[in-house]
C-alpha cells in the first residue's frame, strides 16, 4: 500500500502522501463493513426467530366431539391463554398442556403426561408448585362452550421448557389440583399439538 516516495519539500510532496493516506482508511473502513456484514449475517443465521405466538388447534378423539383453539400470546414477561373450546359437557373440564404434541392415539394417550420441564408437583396455574403446563380447568356453560382468558407467569415460549411443540389436553372431568400427578381429571376428549403461529 505504502509506496516509497521521497518527499521533496514542495505542495507536490505532501499531495502524494495525502493521496496514500486517503487509500489507507478507504481501505481499513472497507474492511471493517464486510467484516461487520460478515458477523451480523452469522447472527441472523445462528439465532432462530423469537416465538410471540403459537396456536394450539383442538380436535375430538374418538367418540369425542370437543374442538376448539388455544393460543398463547407472548406479553411482557406472561403468557397469555386465550382458549374457547365447544362440544363440552356443562361444568370443569381439566386443562393442561402434555408432554408429547402427538394427536395421533384414538384416546389421546400419545401426549404423554403433564408437560413438566422443571421437575415440579402437579398444582393450580396459580401455585408456586405446579407443572409448567398446568392450566388447571376450562368451564363449558349450558350450551358446552368453554372460555378462558388469563396471563400464565410460569409457561414459556422461547428457550429450554419451551412449550412450541406440546400438546393441550381437554379432561372428561375436573381437575382437583391437588391429585398426583394427574389432578385426577378422567379421559381425554379432545388435543391439539402448540405449533408456531404467525405474529
Ligand atoms: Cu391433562
Ligand atoms: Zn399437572
Amino acid at each position: 500500500m505504502w509506496r516509497a516516495v521521497r518527499l521533496p519539500p514542495n505542495h507536490e510532496g505532501r499531495f502524494v502522501l495525502k493521496n496514500n493516506t486517503l487509500k489507507m482508511s478507504f481501505a481499513v473502513v472497507a474492511s471493517l463493513l464486510v467484516l461487520w456484514a460478515g458477523l451480523r449475517a452469522a447472527a441472523q443465521h445462528s439465532a432462530p426467530p423469537e416465538v410471540t405466538k403459537a396456536v394450539a388447534v383442538i380436535q375430538p378423539t374418538e367418540g369425542n366431539k370437543v374442538h376448539g383453539a388455544v393460543t398463547f400470546i407472548q406479553v411482557g414477561g406472561n403468557v397469555k391463554v386465550t382458549a374457547q373450546i365447544e362440544g363440552l359437557t356443562p361444568g370443569k373440564h381439566g386443562f393442561h398442556i402434555h408432554e408429547f404434541g402427538d394427536c395421533s392415539s384414538k384416546d389421546g394417550s400419545a401426549a404423554g403426561s403433564h408437560f413438566n420441564p422443571a421437575g415440579m408437583q402437579h398444582g393450580a396455574p396459580e401455585a408456586a408448585q405446579r407443572h409448567a403446563g398446568d392450566m388447571g380447568n376450562i368451564e363449558a356453560n349450558q350450551e358446552g362452550v368453554a372460555r378462558l382468558e388469563y396471563n400464565d407467569p410460569v409457561m414459556k415460549m422461547n428457550g429450554a421448557g419451551a412449550i412450541i411443540g406440546h400438546g393441550v389436553i381437554v379432561h372428561a372431568k375436573a381437575d382437583d389440583l391437588k391429585t398426583q400427578p394427574t389432578g385426577d381429571a378422567g379421559g381425554r376428549l379432545a388435543c391439539g399439538a402448540i405449533g408456531v403461529a404467525k405474529p
